[in-house]
């Protein structure tokens, strides 16, 4: 399944990293790929969606919505 979200807050790498490790703590085999332009987080193979959704929040990131694909 793959997941994403619309995250508000990410500017930077430095965010891309915080998102991405975040995420592993929880999914440690999911693929994390971050569009900053989009403001879009897109996870595959993750846990559940509450987890992750939490883990990028707990970064201190603002999650505006998700959508299922798959
Ligand atoms: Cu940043």
């Amino acid at each position: 399944m793959r997941v994403v979200f619309a995250v508000e807050g990410m500017s930077c790498q430095h965010c891309v990293r915080s998102i991405e490790q975040a995420i592993a703590q929880v999914a440690p085999s999911a693929k994390v790929a971050v569009d900053l332009t989009a403001k879009r987080v897109t996870v595959e193979n993750g846990s559940d969606v509450e987890s992750l959704r939490a883990a990028i929040r707990e970064a201190g990131y603002e999650v505006k919505g998700e959508s299922r694909e798959g």
